[in-house]
């Protein structure tokens, strides 16, 4: 009886501590958060973002925060894909570059509002080549997977006991 107990522990532990342990929090900007005149290419220089790591984007209004592809980072241009709660956090799902911009006035173009970042692949999980449809949420499932197996095989080895 303890010993099926002990194992439903570890089953538990063993599901959950890969992801703990990968996810890192960055606050974008650290004190002086989501804003204008803020050098996020040497924010982000000395950082190494993984599959699985946070991105907290804190401010105040007028500020927002769009994720866009190279072209609306380039040009300032807000997409359709934009947060506004002013402490937004975006989990960086996918390996690859990734570009965010404030859709306010003139804060990207004018005043350097914008960050690009590129995301490590997961652990194991070679990067997908660039433009890879399959690439969403590939590193989610196979990390969903191993928590299925390993959680039936403490199944299995549970009864035997
Ligand atoms: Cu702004």
């Amino acid at each position: 009886m303890k010993t099926s107990h002990l194992l439903i522990v570890f089953a538990i532990v063993a599901t959950i501590l890969p992801a703990a342990t990968m996810a890192t929090e960055y606050i974008v900007g650290d004190d002086k958060g989501w804003n204008v005149s803020v050098d996020y290419n040497a924010w982000a220089s000395d950082k190494v973002f993984n599959v699985g790591d946070i991105l907290v984007f804190k401010y105040d209004p007028p500020h927002n925060v769009y994720s866009v592809d190279a072209e609306g980072f380039k040009n300032c241009t807000p997409s359709q894909k934009g947060w506004t709660s002013g402490n937004d956090i975006i989990t960086l799902a996918t390996p690859g570059k990734k570009w965010y911009i404030c859709g306010f006035g003139q804060h990207c173009a004018t005043y350097g509002q914008k960050l690009v970042i590129t995301v490590q692949g997961g652990d194991a999980a070679p990067a997908p080549a660039p433009g890879d449809p399959n690439q969403n949420g590939a590193s989610g499932i196979a990390s969903s997977w191993y928590q299925i197996i390993v959680v039936a095989a403490m199944a299995v080895v549970g009864l035997l006991i």
